[in-house]
């Protein structure tokens, strides 16, 4: 059971504000939830989305008479055709379309997303639902839902309750204290993990003694430095920055009389006395629930040299390192994302690091503020910070291509296709930052982003899945406007520009540092973050596009996307494990790799009839179907990295591996229509399917939940299923 969807949640907390005043408004994909106990006004009845907020925040708005008693609709569908599960499932789902064109949902991952700031009444008891909604039966939090209590999330999580003004009276937050005083072998709070010890330090719980040096002045070493962090992952750069300016200045907020509670309630009551804490004992301390990668030893032998050199850095280089930091990781990643930034967490380190240097009047720290509820979202567990700002045009993307597949119907979308299309119209990045390359930017007209165009951080793969929905719109005529083909030929360039010389895609950049970078990960509880690698669904999504594009453009830049097409495959076929599986890096995870990879392959021609790799991946995927004829994989396969199974089926699970078989051209119709059969079982009564377990992750540890996925993909499948055989009928 997924457990951000168990409202009213585990422990029965009730709503903390009335569901019927939340309203989502949205704007070129910018997504605002707002609170209004009065009547709505005219201007905002046509503002906000009227029919999507209550659904997002959970209320039976599509209800029939017998589903009210059921905020969530479990109860089943009674279609009797596969046709007629396919279009409930698009009706259902084409309400929940935003007026500017694309689909919101719930992007929460990371239990670690809320930070003292002023907040309004409604959202800060939404915050505390939700942070008791999520909160684990032995008091302690995870690192994300479905995890299993760690320090990091345990002692973040208590912290934002207690910054929200509840007491460590308070039941639930007492036994969140037990569980953080009972793990960390005797160390409590201070075997937080490094990015744990560094929020401890800013809120001067900690000293920054017991962080590790973050050895600001690595910014100034020539760009062709192996370890310069020019070389490093856009995600992990970007936190880099802002945190390492924070840890140079020793930044700390002052003590007042909260603080001081928080030292005695989070640190080990063996340490009394703060003022004689030995905090560099500490450094390299973490709790064994948190540890994922251990450091390496070169990491240890670089921190003793680092930590020693902390002790003579001279002044004129720190100065000259924090002014490069700040101008490049807070100044520039802020005026180049118009201050949303890359993430959730460089988005609040920026806050803080603008306030410091620029003052809380500055313009730049007010606008700020004004980004910051971009990543509040209002779920049906209560609110969260989201992962990123959204994941509109992913979404988007992918739904644009699951219709169209339903090429019987197709014209019955035409209005959903044209105003999808008007957001990947809005949501193209039409420009390069000025001078990039001086803040280690690369070009970025004509990719698209994950979310929104405003972030202004596009991705190989996004631009991918843009660029094949924008080319299918434009060739089937369902808009008035579809992009020009100036517009499609810069996202081509993105994507020849983007190919690693492995044939492989990266995320937002071209891989830069070298492997050797991830002996240097210091966090701890991420796996491989230190610099961009190539995946499998980058790597289909782009060529996928590539061959679509060829197909739409012959001539265009024709010897280029040939040999970019035949290098893109060669990585795919190369990346496939022993056992005929592919590993996915965003989804969970083998089904979900395995499906971009018989994908891309089925783009070029590769299908079970002539490709042995094909034949093995499908093999694999049938040697995984369970019982019910459905899939179900746990998010500890990405974890372990080996295939786990889960304890139940799971409908996208089951849509991937349905959708991958279908696109090999796997022969035997049985196994598929099994898989379809749960599909259409679990389809709920008004068109919806509900929220199964978590079904995304990054660096291998964290989850973070695609809500859209759970309508998207059967729809996909069901649409490629009655393509391929339109006389089936369900048993
Ligand atoms: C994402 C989300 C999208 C994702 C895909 C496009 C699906 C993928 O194919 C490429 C990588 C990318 C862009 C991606 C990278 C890492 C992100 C940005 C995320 C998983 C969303 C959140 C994550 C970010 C690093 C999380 C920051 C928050 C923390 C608490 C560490």
């Amino acid at each position: 059971m997924f457990r951000g969807d168990s409202a009213p949640p585990k422990g029965g907390i009730p709503p903390a504000t009335k569901f019927n005043n939340w309203y989502l408004e949205v704007c070129e994909g910018r997504q605002v939830w707002h609170y209004v106990t009065d009547e709505l006004t005219k201007i905002q009845k046509e503002r906000f989305e009227l029919t999507a907020s209550p659904y997002h925040v959970g209320l039976p708005k599509f209800a029939t008479p017998e589903e009210s008693g059921s905020p969530f609709y479990k109860v089943p569908s009674q279609s009797h055709s596969y046709e007629e599960v396919l279009r409930k499932g698009v009706s259902f789902f084409g309400k929940l379309q935003t007026k500017d064109g694309h689909w919101a949902g719930d992007y929460g991952t990371q239990l670690l997303l809320y930070k003292k700031q002023p907040i309004c009444e409604p959202f800060k008891l939404e915050i505390l639902r939700y942070l008791f909604n999520v909160q684990n039966e032995d008091g302690g939090w995870g690192l994300h839902i479905e995890s299993t209590s760690t320090m990091f999330g345990s002692v973040l999580n208590y912290i934002s309750a207690r910054l929200l003004g509840l007491t460590v009276e308070d039941k639930l937050l007492h036994k969140a204290k037990c569980w953080i005083q009972s793990h960390g072998n005797g160390s409590s709070c201070l075997a937080s993990p490094q990015w744990g010890k560094v929020y401890l330090a800013i809120l001067n719980i900690i000293s920054w003694d017991a962080v590790n040096s973050l050895i600001p002045e690595l910014i100034l070493l020539p760009e062709i430095f192996p370890f310069h962090i020019k070389g490093m992952w856009s995600y992990a750069r970007t936190v880099y920055m802002p945190m390492t300016y924070l840890y140079g200045i020793r930044f700390q907020v002052a003590e007042d009389d909260l603080i001081r509670q928080l030292r005695t309630e989070l640190l080990p009551s063996s340490l009394a006395d703060y003022a004689s804490i030995q905090w560099s004992v500490y450094r390299n301390i973490v709790a064994e629930e948190d540890l994922y990668t251990p450091h390496t030893r070169l990491l240890k032998y670089a921190f003793k040299f680092f930590n020693a050199y902390e002790y003579i850095a001279p002044s004129f280089l720190r100065r000259r390192a924090l002014a490069r930091l700040y101008e490049v990781g807070v100044r520039k990643e802020s005026e180049f994302t118009k201050y949303i930034c890359i993430g959730p967490v460089n988005k609040v380190l920026n806050t803080l690091v603008t306030w410091i240097v620029e003052g809380p009047e500055s313009v730049a720290f007010q606008k700020h503020l004004e980004r910051l509820p971009d990543y509040l979202w209002m779920g049906t567990d209560g609110m969260k910070m989201n992962g990123t700002n959204g994941s509109q045009l992913w979404d988007t993307a992918f739904m644009v291509q699951a219709l169209m597949e339903n090429s019987k119907n197709r014209e019955e979308y035409r209005d959903i296709f044209s105003l999808a299309n008007d957001f990947l119209d809005i949501s193209q990045i039409r420009v390069n930052h000025p001078e990039h390359w001086k803040y280690y930017r690369d070009e970025t007209k004509g990719g698209w982003p994950f979310s929104t165009r405003d972030v202004g951080w596009l991705v190989a793969d996004t631009t991918g899945e843009g660029l094949k929905a924008s080319l299918l719109v434009k060739r089937h005529g369902y808009s008035l406007t579809p992009l020009d083909d100036s517009r499609l030929f810069d996202a081509l360039n993105i994507l020849l520009l983007m190919q690693n010389s492995t044939g492989g895609y990266a995320t937002c950049e071209k891989t830069r540092g070298s492997k050797l970078f991830e002996y240097l990960n210091a966090s701890e509880v991420f796996g491989d973050i230190m610099i961009d690698y190539d995946y499998v669904e980058c790597t289909s999504s782009a060529l996928q596009a590539l061959v679509t594009f060829h197909e739409h453009y012959p001539t265009h830049r024709k010897q280029e996307v040939l040999k970019a097409v035949e290098r893109a495959t060669a990585f795919i076929l190369k990346s496939q494990h022993q056992d005929g599986s592919f590993e996915g890096m965003w989804g969970i995870c083998f089904t979900y790799g395995t499906w971009f990879a018989l994908d891309g392959l089925a783009s070029v021609g590769l299908y079970y009839e002539n490709n042995s790799a094909v034949r093995k991946a499908c093999k694999f995927l049938l040697s995984r179907q369970m019982m019910d004829g459905g899939w179900g994989e746990s998010f500890l396969s990405c974890v372990r990295r080996t295939y786990v199974n889960h304890k139940a089926s799971q409908i996208i699970n089951t849509a991937w591996a349905v959708l991958a078989l279908l696109g090999a051209h796997y022969p035997q119709k049985e196994p598929i229509k099994r898989g379809i059969d749960l599909l259409k079982q679990r389809q709920l009564l008004n068109g919806d399917w509900p929220q199964e377990s978590i079904c995304g992750v990054f660096n291998k540890n964290c989850m973070i939940n695609y809500s859209n996925f759970k309508n998207i993909f059967p729809i996909w499948a069901l649409a490629r299923f009655t393509e391929r055989y339109p006389q089936e009928s369900p048993l």
